[in-house]
C-alpha cells in the first residue's frame, strides 16, 4: 500500500473523489486566541477563527506522578 494512502471518513469509502481538507495557514498559528494551534484545530475539526470552538478541548501541565513508586514531575496532555 503507498504511504499516502489512508483511510476514508465515510462508510464504503468515496472513490474517484477525495474527501481530504487542507490545512490553510500557519499551523503553528492562533487566529482566535484560544491557546489551540491552527494543526491541532484542524485536527479537532474545530474552528481557528472561533474561539469558543475548541478552547480547553486539551490542556497541557504538569503533574507529580509516580512510576515504579517513583514520584517524578511529567509533562501532561489532557484532552
Ligand atoms: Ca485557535
Ligand atoms: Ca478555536
Amino acid at each position: 500500500m503507498p504511504g499516502n494512502w489512508r483511510s476514508s471518513t465515510l462508510v464504503d469509502g468515496n472513490p474517484g473523489t477525495t474527501d481530504s481538507v487542507a490545512l490553510a495557514g500557519d499551523p503553528l498559528g492562533d487566529d482566535d486566541g484560544d491557546v489551540l494551534v491552527k494543526l491541532l484545530e484542524h485536527v479537532l475539526g474545530t474552528s481557528d477563527d472561533n474561539a469558543s470552538e475548541g478552547g480547553g478541548v486539551i490542556s497541557v501541565g504538569v503533574e507529580t506522578i509516580p512510576v515504579n513508586d517513583v514520584a517524578n514531575d511529567y509533562f501532561v496532555i489532557s484532552f
